[in-house]
């Protein structure tokens, strides 16, 4: 099958940090400013370690640190005798715990916000989704029947919270993946026990003198990336879409334009919507509004930066300013009063820019503070309040706003597509089910599905990579699929509504997207959300017609301008899932050929997916639409079948 080049995805830069304008623009002013940012803080780190990139520093322990130099003819090793590959294979385990804990203890926070709406109703949180609940319900085991919502919602809080403790057994929700695929991991005894246990447990094995096998160091990284994915990371998506809903599609707005020039701009950043959930609910409060219009204000305008935007627009439409490298740039528009920030992608330097103009950066976890940031401690027990106080306190410091300056940018995108809703979205009230999402798989109008998802790393143009490769999968009639930053960059791009489709989709694509009505990428929430595609992926391996493993699926993930832990984890919770993934950029292991080998060729034996790494996006784009050639190769479907329309005598000659 030819691959289609789509031109209108490559974008010269003339060495701009940005494919958004927006970005340019506020970097430009930053900078004759004399106001520092993310950007230029990498420039000061050039030339970067050359060993730390490759994965080859190791400071495990004080006899190091220890460096390898991967260009040396004689074997090298650290002063315990570790080799390249184990040092490698180390530092990327660790690098899969840090990113699993993180997700975890997201997860575990949700977690206990439903075991306290369920014992307190009246206080403030409630369960919106109750046919989630019981869905969810059924999954671990509590009963459903001649119980109220509350004490359904009590006993899968406490059953979800058991999953992070268990010592033995297997954590509840790997039984929605395919049975060969739950078969694999019990074969390879990497099915995840209990969530906590792994991950302490991979920080035990990496500690020095401890595993010192590369394979065994990762067998134990796909188990401990699995119990993020199907495990923390999959415990905060469906807890959150019961308490506060599952997403459905619905319009919203991207990018730093979304400030408003007479409203009281409130910015909330990080992950947890535990918090930002409640910020809606007190944004509308009429008091708080009638304050703001006392002290001059039209009214309250809230606003999302990363994944805790990704929350709020797709439970409510609030609008996202923009994505991780934009944090700073939203403060540098001088028209924020109040930036709110719970845990994950906050960056130290807020505080500092927030001195250089009236904003308050206010801290809201015990887990999380920052010098020079104000904190206001939120707790599932005081949440409406605190987050009436917080507003209150950002409505408080309009008066002091000075001169703003806000980019004009600003796009329209649809949002809101967890499995549930792209079932409906495709077969509609009456066929809700994948059954014509494979179907339009087999008949090749879909080639296949790509999740592109992951963050933004100043080391490359920013948000060009996502553009990129969104563009270029979609001209080939691959569905998209987006989480995190990633969906952010694409939406401010356009690519995020039905008539992207006709501008950059291929024919077959174009056509289901014109039928239905819906964009050629799917924005599915944030990083945690990840656990939808996983749950998507199963679904469609159990409608049949393609296959009886995710492996065998006509699908790959890419992450093209990956920077965080969180990234990491993601993508070997994919690739252990069965999917072949690539990140942009570079990896931390390439510096031994050894790990390199085994985690990009001998996985794909092991797992059935497995991970690549290519920096040029154009690359990129045609190892994912190879790998799906392939696959559609193998399950009997690249040939597309053409629509015959068979005359009178055609027919005759089929009845004989
Ligand atoms: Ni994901 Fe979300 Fe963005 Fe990367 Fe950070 S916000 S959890 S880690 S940077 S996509």
């Amino acid at each position: 099958m030819k691959r289609k080049q789509n031109n209108k995805g490559k974008r010269t830069m003339n060495n701009k940090k940005s494919v958004d304008s927006s970005v340019n623009y506020l970097l430009e002013k930053n900078e004759s400013q004399g106001l520092e940012t993310v950007w230029e803080r990498s420039d000061q780190q050039k030339p970067r370690c050359g060993f730390g990139e490759l994965g080859l520093c190791c400071h495990i322990c004080y006899m190091g640190p220890c460096r390898i130099n991967p260009s040396g003819n004689k074997r090298q090793r650290g002063v315990c005798g570790a080799t390249a590959e184990v040092i490698v294979a180390r530092n990327f385990a660790r690098m899969i715990a840090g990113g699993a804990a993180a997700h975890s203890d997201h997860g575990r926070a949700v977690a206990k916000t439903l075991l306290f709406a369920a014992k307190n109703p009246e206080a403030g949180y409630s369960i919106k989704d109750v046919n989630k609940l019981k869905k969810v319900a059924q999954v671990l085991g509590v009963k459903i029947k001649e119980r109220s919502k509350e004490e359904i919602a009590l006993e899968v809080a406490e059953k979800a919270l058991a999953n992070f403790g268990n010592q033995e057994g297997e954590i509840s929700f790997i039984k929605l993946a395919p049975e060969t695929r739950q078969s694999l991991w019990r074969k390879l005894n990497i099915a995840p026990r209990g969530i906590d246990r792994e991950i302490v447990e991979m920080m035990h094995r990496t500690t020095m003198g401890v595993d010192q096998d590369h394979r065994n160091i990762m067998l134990h990284g796909a188990r401990t990336a699995l119990a993020d994915g199907w495990g923390g990371s999959m415990i905060a998506t469906e807890l959150q879409d019961i308490l506060f809903g599952t997403p459905s599609p619905l319009r919203g707005k991207v990018n730093l334009g979304v400030l408003s020039e007479t409203d009281v701009n409130i910015v909330v950043h990080g992950h947890e919507p535990v918090l930002s959930e409640m910020l809606v609910l007190a944004a509308q409060n009429q008091e708080l509004i009638d304050l703001a219009k006392k002290k001059g204000a039209a009214g309250i305008n809230l606003a999302g930066i990363c994944c805790t935007a990704n929350e709020i627009l797709l439970r409510h439409g609030v609008p996202v300013a923009g994505n991780i490298l934009q944090q700073e740039l939203a403060l540098s528009t001088g028209a924020v009063e109040a930036m709110i920030v719970d845990v994950q992608c906050i960056m130290p330097s807020l505080a500092e820019i927030s001195k250089c103009f009236h904003t308050h950066l206010i801290t809201t976890s015990s887990k999380a503070k920052i010098e020079g940031a104000r904190h206001f401690e939120f707790t599932e027990k005081n949440a409406l309040q605190i987050a009436k106080n917080i507003i209150k306190e950002a409505i408080t410091n309009f008066p002091n706003r000075g001169k703003v300056d806000i980019p004009k940018e600003k796009m329209d995108l649809i949002a809101g597509f967890s499995h549930e809703a792209i079932i409906y979205m495709l077969g509609g009230t009456f066929r809700s089910s994948y059954v014509p999402l494979n179907d339009n798989i087999i008949n090749g109008r879909i080639k296949g599905v790509a999740g592109v998802v992951g963050c933004c790393n100043p080391k490359v143009t920013h948000d060009q990579g996502h553009v990129s490769l969104v563009e270029e999968l979609i001209a080939n009639d691959i569905l998209v699929v987006q989480t995190g930053c990633s969906a952010i960059a694409c939406a401010k791009a356009g690519l995020l509504v039905p008539e992207a489709a006709e501008k950059h989709a291929g024919k077959g694509l174009a056509e289901v997207c014109r039928t239905v009505g819906m964009p050629p990428v799917l924005h599915s929430g944030s990083c945690v959300d990840n656990s939808r595609i996983l749950i998507a992926l199963s679904e469609m391996v159990k409608t049949g017609g393609l296959g009886k493993d995710i492996s065998e699926l006509p699908v790959a993930g890419a992450a093209p301008e990956w920077m965080s832990e969180k990234a990491i984890s993601i993508g070997q919770y994919f690739v252990a899932s069965g999917v072949f993934t690539v990140f942009g950029i570079g990896l931390p292991v390439q510096g031994s050929k050894v790990f390199s080998h085994h985690i990009f060729k001998e996985f794909e034996d092991l797992f059935g997916g497995m991970w690549a790494a290519e920096p040029d996006i154009n690359k990129m784009a045609g190892l994912m639409i190879d790998h799906i050639n392939k696959k559609r190769e193998k399950l009997g479907i690249s040939k597309a079948k053409e629509r015959v329309l068979y005359d009178m005598e055609m027919r005759r000659g089929l009845e004989i």
